[in-house]
């Protein structure tokens, strides 16, 4: 630091470099910031890749997101939200390094102080994750140091050094010309008078003109820029950057992605048959009805929300699951003790909290897990316990009620969906399933530890977000056929859709045309109170023009689905969805 302030106080006074136009300065600090993050890229391989400054930044983001933007940002974007806070970190990251060029271009100190200051900024985001080691630090910190390095070197007085130096040589050959020209002047001049300040001549030494010459210069003249294209050097130095660190950086992501590769010890595992296994689940529930969801819902299609940037990726021969807390016997439980188990199927059907009504968050599946009814009993859960704490590898924690685990539901630590082991993106090797509670309350994804606690003690993730604790899933119905703006011939049109009520049931479905009067819907087969409900309804549609469709459910208490809109936060949202179709 000392050095470089002197350097740029000495510098000021030494005949000055000519200033590069502002895009190269610009791409100056563009090609330091890449530098850096390659650097970064590169550290955090080695380290771990949730520890990369972008990453770390972009989780720091999720956490400190006020619920408002996150609910904005999933209503926005969907499952394209982090995508989309990728690109907007990236951008960000453009702009500042463009301005951070021209800044340390005139002071260096600042490019050094902005290089560290966003150094810093990325230790502290990877170091504020919940699962952080002292080693994440090391990326940021590398980034920070490549990135002043750069600038320093892209900025550096070399280029200014090699300038001064060139102008002195040249204003010492001219000086030197000048001399030899008056000598020849002073030869032809009678008067011996010296050149003037004149209108000034390209006069070579013989007084005339000559291809190839260089114009000589009155002395008090300053002198000339002694590079064509000041920053042409400058701006090819950066180009090569950008490119060597894009280089740099897709190697050390591709390295980590190597390095923390889970597919083949995902591929090689083989799930023990269950226990108590179902019957095979039948291909349909009801009548084949264009463009309904199927019952069960694909994996490649199930909706995936999380908070996870990167995936963590856990090879199930390092897994453990720690079961502790307020227990008699805290325990440990390898991937091979979870498989030993005897293992459950569960039709369940999945939603997220966050889902508008009539939207796309929620999914069917079969999950085969271990009790966790059982695992809890061996441990000895102690009396005033009410609360059962999932961390995840990522350090998230997601909190359930305790008496919803233990009221003899199906409550599974689940390693496989739709027979195959789960995929990363949803929880390998294991996730919780608790069926009647959102995933925000209940399916920790990733999960390494269990906690058997109180909600005075422990407030997880959601809930200190100000999201509700129990996290009940509240009875929900959706039109799937006709789609929304659909324009349907006049006569018989299908009217289908889904409704769920997990852990409840679905006993009746209801629909109505422009606010008419409610007509029963037809109810596919039951298959458990723990899976959606699909239903059809046929609708004599008589008079051309728009119409609109509403549904409503009656959960199996009898209690029939609230009509007044209410958005997602805190406790998910309520009112009928509706949908308006064109008969022509
Ligand atoms: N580790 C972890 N588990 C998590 C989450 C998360 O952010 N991190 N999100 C929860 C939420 S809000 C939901 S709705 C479900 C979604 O599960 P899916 O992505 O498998 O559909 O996962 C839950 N489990
Ligand atoms: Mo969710």
């Amino acid at each position: 630091m000392q050095d470089v302030t002197n350097d740029a106080t000495t510098l000021r006074d030494r005949p000055r470099a000519p200033a590069a136009a502002l895009p190269v300065r610009m791409a100056c600090g563009i090609a330091a910031v890449c530098a850096g993050l390659a650097a970064g890229e590169l550290a955090a391989a080695l380290v771990r890749p949730q520890a990369a400054p972008v990453v770390a930044i972009g989780s720091a983001a999720i956490d400190l997101a006020p619920t408002a933007v996150k609910e904005w940002a999933v209503r926005s974007f969907g499952t394209w939200d982090k995508t989309v806070l990728l690109i907007g970190i990236h951008t960000t990251m453009g702009v500042t390094a463009a301005v951070l060029g021209p800044l340390a271009a005139a002071r260096r100190a600042t490019g050094v102080l902005l290089s560290t200051a966003f150094g810093g900024l990325g230790v502290w985001a990877a170091l504020a994750r919940p699962d952080a080691t002292t080693w994440d630090a090391l990326p940021s910190a590398a980034a920070a140091l490549v990135c002043a390095a750069v600038l320093l070197l892209l900025t550096a007085p070399r280029t200014a050094r090699r300038a001064a130096r060139q102008a002195a040589r040249q204003a010492a050959r001219q000086a030197a010309r000048q001399a030899a020209g008056r000598t020849a002047r002073r030869a032809a001049q009678p008067d011996g008078r010296p050149a003037g300040p004149g209108p000034r001549q390209n006069a070579g030494t013989d007084g005339t003109v000559a291809p190839g010459d260089r114009p000589a210069l009155a002395a008090d003249e300053p002198p000339p820029v002694p590079h064509a294209h000041p920053g042409r050097r400058s701006a090819l130095t950066a180009g090569a950057v950008v490119l060597l660190s894009a280089g740099l950086g897709s190697a050390g992501r591709h390295l980590a992605d190597r390095r923390n590769d889970v597919s083949a010890a995902r591929a090689s595992l083989t799930l023990p048959r269950p226990a108590r296994p179902l019957p095979p689940p039948p291909p349909r529930a009801g009548p084949a009805i264009p463009g309904l969801p199927p019952l069960r819902t694909p994996v490649e299609d199930f909706y995936r929300v999380d908070t996870a940037l990167t995936l963590p990726r856990i090879d199930p021969r390092d897994w453990t699951l720690r079961i502790h807390g307020m227990v008699d016997h805290p325990f440990e439980l390898s991937f091979a003790d979870l498989l030993a188990q005897p293992l459950e199927e569960l039709d369940h059907t999945l939603s997220c909290v966050s889902g508008e009504v009539g939207g796309p968050y929620a999914g069917t599946t079969r999950w085969l897990g271990a009790p966790l009814p059982a695992l809890l009993r061996r441990a000895g859960v102690r009396a005033g316990a009410d609360q059962l704490l999932g961390r995840s590898k990522d350090g998230m924690t997601i909190g359930t009620p305790l008496e919803c685990v233990l009221d003899g539901r199906a409550a599974l630590l689940a390693v496989a969906m739709d027979g195959a082991p789960l995929p990363v993106a949803h929880g390998f090797p294991c996730r919780s399933v608790v069926p009647g509670l959102y995933g925000y309350t209940s399916a920790t994804k990733w999960l390494v530890d269990l906690e058997v606690t109180t909600f005075a003690a422990r407030d997880p993730y959601w809930v200190r977000r100000g999201w509700d604790r129990t996290g009940e899933v509240r009875t929900a119905s959706r039109i799937d056929v006709p789609a929304a703006f659909a324009r349907v011939p006049a006569g018989e049109v299908v009217v289908a859709g889904t409704a769920w009520a997990t852990h409840r049931g679905i006993a009746a479905v209801e629909v109505r045309v422009d606010g008419g009067p409610w007509q029963e819907a037809r109810l596919a087969a039951d298959a458990g109170p723990d899976v959606w409900r699909q239903w059809h309804h046929t609708w004599t549609a008589a008079a051309p023009g728009t119409h609109r469709l509403e549904v409503r459910a009656t959960d199996a208490t009898g209690a029939v689905q609230e009509e007044t809109r209410r958005p997602p936060f805190p406790s998910g949202a309520t009112g009928w969805h509706s949908t308006v179709v064109t008969v022509h």
